[in-house]
């Protein structure tokens, strides 16, 4: 089963504890992703991760409109909520969580860095515009089947997943390897009922591993 692998997103420090955009238990992802990067390490299966990778004046950062973090406005034309400043490019924030077996990882894509429009997806731009290398890189090593996890369930997981999805890879989404920024409470589960609703097949870590 050489043509799945298991994509890890966004898994670093500025969405954890202690973050500047911390979201609720999000270290409890590390250790779901360490046991998924070793079930797929022992069958040969590749392991990529994205990063939010933002110059430190981007465009969805709430300091560069004088808005108060998690307000509505819009960038390039696009609705966009303004965040506080966060995984800027080469910080201790950006940098991937340090208990992720992150030596396991094949390769990391970058996102965010076109400082005019967010990217919440690790294949897209949030207007579509720009790709990042993800899609070429899994198509140039035959990968037909993704298996996703990380951070945060309500934007960078399910735009990942819905475009994996257009793009046409089958998704399996693990569940309990996610959390939500929950701008309002239901965000998260209304996210998962997106991607379920999309195509996308939801486990937790112990279903997934009855499949194995
Ligand atoms: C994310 C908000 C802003 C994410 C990234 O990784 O879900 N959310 N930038
Ligand atoms: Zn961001």
């Amino acid at each position: 089963m050489k043509q799945r692998a298991l994509l890890l997103v966004d898994l670093q420090n500025d969405f954890c504890a202690g973050g500047a955009l911390a979201v609720a238990e999000g270290d409890s992802t590390i250790d779901v992703a360490n046991t998924l990067i070793d079930w797929s390490k022992a069958r040969g299966e590749a392991v990529v991760a994205s990063q939010d990778w933002h110059p430190a004046h981007h465009g969805s950062f709430a300091s560069q409109h004088d808005a108060e973090p998690f307000t509505q406005g819009e960038l390039d034309g696009l609705p966009q909520t303004w965040w506080p400043d966060h995984c800027i490019q080469e910080s201790e924030g950006a940098a991937l969580h340090p208990l992720l077996n992150s030596k396991a990882i094949d390769a990391v894509f970058h996102k965010g860095e076109n400082p005019a429009i967010d990217s919440y997806s690790a294949f897209f731009d949030n207007g579509h515009r720009q790709k990042t290398a993800l899609d070429t890189w899994l198509r140039h090593h035959e990968i037909i089947e993704l298996t996703v996890m990380g951070l945060a369930t309500d934007y960078c997981v399910k735009y990942t997943v819905l475009d994996a999805l257009q793009l046409g890879y089958s998704v399996n989404v693990i569940t309990d390897g996610c959390r939500g920024v929950n701008l309002s409470p239901q965000d998260s589960a209304q996210a998962f009922m997106e991607m379920a609703a999309a195509g996308a097949t939801l486990y937790t870590l112990d279903d997934w591993r009855e499949t194995q």
